[in-house]
């Protein structure tokens, strides 16, 4: 053993509670977290989702019994998804029907929780009989400059119903300006917008297809969504959104993709969405209750490593845990 002196104990450094938050990368606050919401057709349903334990559909009339307890532990936002049941077709036409979810439930939630963060997804699989996320060509091929349009005019509507914020999450090229530009022509330059930039063509989304019924009916999203071997093009497309007025940008999944999301955050300056998805939670959820990891822990620690990967928003459907949970995270 060398008599050197080691002067660097870095146990006195972390020793303590307050020791180790003075270490974390960043808090992490209430004000950070948003949940992804699944209203309904049907007014009254409360409707399991088997494949994501413990998260529903809920139908407008009980949108204030799921939300009352969550905004009372702290919950400032919402990601809503409209989950139509029938009225699905090649132009997605009920995504924006005056009856739709989504609207019906942005004039409960703006009169019912005023102070609540509105945020839609804006996409078209949901709505489109064929279930992909852009509207097609008679080939079968995607027409981008129809379905732009298309996620243009969804926007507008959800921005006049009350959204604060419009969030497309479709991967089309161009759709932000073409928000943009419809925002600003219908005079809701107020309405922010959350692009789904590094959306990658993920395995981690199958609960949610369930959960939406929005799975593609033929073929996959790989022509729309990143190649997950895709690091530098992430990059591109978080440039693109943001020149044409992206004020959010987003990361997503979140787990699987931390390197895109420090790339990411080491090259632009707007607040960086990660999207802890569907795949995550089930996995998350399955394996405490197989008993190989403690939930708690596991899902707190996963929040703590996107924090210090770089992401400032936490989109995830550990939310209501959170609100919990979150009171000593650096322990
Ligand atoms: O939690 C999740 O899995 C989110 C899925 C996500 C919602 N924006 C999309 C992924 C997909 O199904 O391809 C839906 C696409 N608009």
């Amino acid at each position: 053993m060398s008599n050197k002196i080691i002067y660097h104990h870095l146990h006195a450094e972390y020793g303590h509670d307050v020791l180790r938050s003075w270490q974390a990368e960043g808090n992490i606050s209430k004000n950070q977290l948003v949940y992804p919401l699944f209203i309904a057709e049907t007014p009254t349903a409360k409707e399991e989702i088997t494949a994501m334990p413990n998260q529903f559909r809920w139908g407008v009339d009980r949108l204030e019994e799921a939300l009352v307890p969550l905004v009372k532990k702290g919950l400032r936002s919402v990601l809503l998804f409209g989950v139509p049941t029938g009225k699905k077709d090649s132009q997605a036409s009920f995504a924006d029907a005056p009856d739709t979810p989504v609207i019906k439930g942005l004039q409960v939630l703006r009169k019912r929780f005023p102070d609540l963060l509105l945020i839609t997804d804006i996409c078209l699989c949901a709505y489109t009989n064929h279930g992909h996320c852009a509207l097609l060509h008679e080939n079968g091929l995607i027409n981008n400059k129809a379905s732009i349009q298309r996620l243009a005019d969804i926007a507008t509507a959800y921005a006049q119903a009350g959204a604060h914020v419009v969030a497309p999450s479709d991967m089309m090229d161009s759709r932000v300006g073409a928000i943009k530009m419809a925002l600003l022509k219908h005079d809701l330059e107020r309405t922010a917008i959350m692009s789904y930039s590094a959306k990658f063509a993920s395995s981690f989304y199958g609960p949610f297809r369930e959960a939406a019924q929005s799975a593609p009916s033929f073929g996959d999203r790989k022509a729309y969504q990143l190649p997950p071997s895709a690091r530098k093009l992430a990059l591109t497309a978080v440039d693109r959104d943001i020149s044409e007025g992206a004020n959010f940008v987003m990361v997503k999944p979140a787990g699987p993709y931390m390197d895109i999301i420090r790339d990411v955050k080491n090259r632009i300056h707007v607040p960086l969405a990660c999207y802890q998805v569907s795949g995550e939670y089930a996995m998350l959820h399955h394996a405490a209750r197989a008993g190989a990891i403690d939930l708690k822990t596991a899902v707190i620690e996963c929040i703590i490593g996107l924090r210090r990967a770089g992401a400032d928003i936490f989109i995830t459907y550990y939310t209501p845990e959170l609100l919990d949970w979150l009171k000593k995270y650096t322990e």
